[in-house]
């Protein structure tokens, strides 16, 4: 039967999804909700030709559909694509989407937080094995999977970075490594419940096969139950805190895997540029993940010490009059702001606020712990963030209208020997396009000022 798609979400993955379907000869049609969108802009970026729809979707039984993939910002319950579902039409993500035309061996990623980094050291660590011609990251990363996966080939390897947004709607998608990392609260306006959510990142093993292994955080209750259940993949535990009889694990200053009780030390914590236990983890994460995936613990380790930090992570940006700034915009909910917070070492001037994704903040104004001297707030949550922060009785907060505001405010109040950190426990939505565009911007003011200073 000849298929007909409608690729709805007209950002970086809609356009990549576009794009393979038209490569494939395939018939699509575009539509994205926001009717201001510039018909003839999008078209440029297109490989071929289709019809583009903006605004209010028409009746679906006038565009006999076979194929729906919506884009990762697309809630599967907003009215239009129930409307598409009731219709017949298959729903698929960009992933499901790309993986039919997988070649090589795929290792998955996702968690809460760390999997921006563990995604790159693992795909360091492909790199170095396999070369680059053989080794590719795609996915939340950044890096549409549509748009990498025609150069699989039968001996490379894919380290996707999967969001529980991407996992929601994947059907035959498998991964012969795949790892968890951990499983805090974020997104909940989206999938309403903690249970909801961790079932989106569960699916990331649905389809799991004798011989495969899943990689999962040891320190999570919620994983740990997760892990004793029985399935087809093998159960690999790492640890940042609990020295484990088989796994890999955090003691001292020193990464350890274990097999029977048998301790190796694979890295010592000075070897590595990242720092904090967050990072630990992912390096042990990506330990266990390049082992099941069969490469020499040299080359692991090699590439592991090559490594250089993830942008907007505890970047640190610049000193200016005596001040250092950290750009930690991925701090993007409130457990990557409690690293964020963690890393400081003295008074802080901190940065947050920013996209309502119906989070509480007790647990980040509690990780204060005396180090924040003051707290600009900015964006949507703003006024929520302040209560609660008044609540617990920190009342050295301050509302500000934009991040020029925020780093001119930071600038005047911090004092030599301070810091400032953007770390918003916030996504950017609603002021920025992205975490990335908004970290930027950070950057820009911070270095503008010290171009001043000269
Ligand atoms: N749109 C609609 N209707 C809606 C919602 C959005 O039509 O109800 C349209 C918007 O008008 C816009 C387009 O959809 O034109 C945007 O699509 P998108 O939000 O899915 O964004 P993309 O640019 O396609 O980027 C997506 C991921 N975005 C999200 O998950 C929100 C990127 O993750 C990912 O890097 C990219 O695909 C490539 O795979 C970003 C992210 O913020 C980094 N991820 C979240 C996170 O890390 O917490 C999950």
């Amino acid at each position: 039967m000849k298929r007909k798609y409608l690729v709805a979400g007209l950002g970086r993955s809609g356009i990549e999804s576009a794009n393979l379907l038209l490569g494939k000869g395939e018939e699509v049609v575009l539509y994205d909700g926001n009717e201001a969108l510039d018909s003839n802009e999008i078209a440029k970026k297109l490989t071929g030709p289709a019809k583009i729809l903006l605004g209010d979707l028409p009746d679906v039984s006038t565009l006999s559909l076979t194929d729906a993939v919506i884009s990762p910002g697309i809630s599967p319950e907003l009215p239009f694509v129930l409307a598409l579902k009731d219709a017949g039409v298959r729903i698929l993500s960009e992933i499901e989407l790309a993986y039919g035309y997988e070649q090589g061996t795929v290792i998955g990623i996702t968690g809460t937080n760390g999997k921006t980094t563990t995604t790159s050291l693992v795909h360091a660590i492909m790199k170095a094995w396999k070369g680059e011609k053989l080794a590719f990251v795609a996915g939340n990363i950044g890096i549409p999977y549509a748009k990498e996966v025609l150069k699989t080939s039968a001996g490379s390897v894919t380290t996707l970075e999967l969001s529980s947004f991407q996992l929601e709607t994947v059907d035959s998608f498998h991964a012969s490594v795949a790892a968890i990392l951990n499983i805090t609260p974020d997104h909940l306006n989206r999938h309403h419940t903690m249970e909801a959510y961790a079932a989106a990142k569960y699916e990331i093993v649905k389809n799991a096969r004798p011989g495969d292994v899943l990689v999962l955080n040891h320190d999570d209750e919620r994983l740990r139950v997760f892990g004793s259940e029985k399935r087809a993949a093998q159960t690999v535990w790492f640890s940042g805190s609990t020295p484990l009889e088989n796994g890999y694990y955090l003691k001292g200053d020193e990464l350890i895997s274990a097999v029977d009780g048998t301790e190796t030390v694979r890295l010592r914590t000075d070897e590595t540029t990242l720092v904090g236990r967050c990072n630990y983890e992912n390096i042990l994460a990506a330990m266990a993940i390049a082992d099941a995936a069969g490469v020499p613990a040299e080359v692991t380790r090699q590439a592991i010490v090559d490594f250089r930090a993830v942008s907007h992570r505890i970047e640190y940006t610049a000193t200016v009059k005596g001040v250092r700034y950290y750009d930690d915009s991925k701090g993007t909910n409130v457990d990557a702001a409690i690293q964020g917070i963690r890393a400081m070492t003295g008074p802080t001037v901190l940065i947050g606020g920013g996209y309502d994704k119906g989070s509480e903040f007790d647990d980040w104004i509690e990780a204060f712990d005396g180090k924040v001297k003051l707290l600009l707030l900015l964006g949507q949550t703003a006024e929520k963030i302040r209560e609660t922060a008044l609540k617990h009785g920190f009342t050295d907060v301050r509302l500000v209208s934009s991040m020029e505001e925020a780093v001119k405010t930071a600038s005047e109040e911090a004092k030599p020997g301070d810091a400032v950190l953007l770390s918003p426990a916030c996504a950017s939505w609603g002021m920025f396009r992205d975490y990335e565009e908004r970290g930027d911007l950070f950057k820009s003011l911070v270095h503008r000022m010290e171009t001043h200073e000269e």
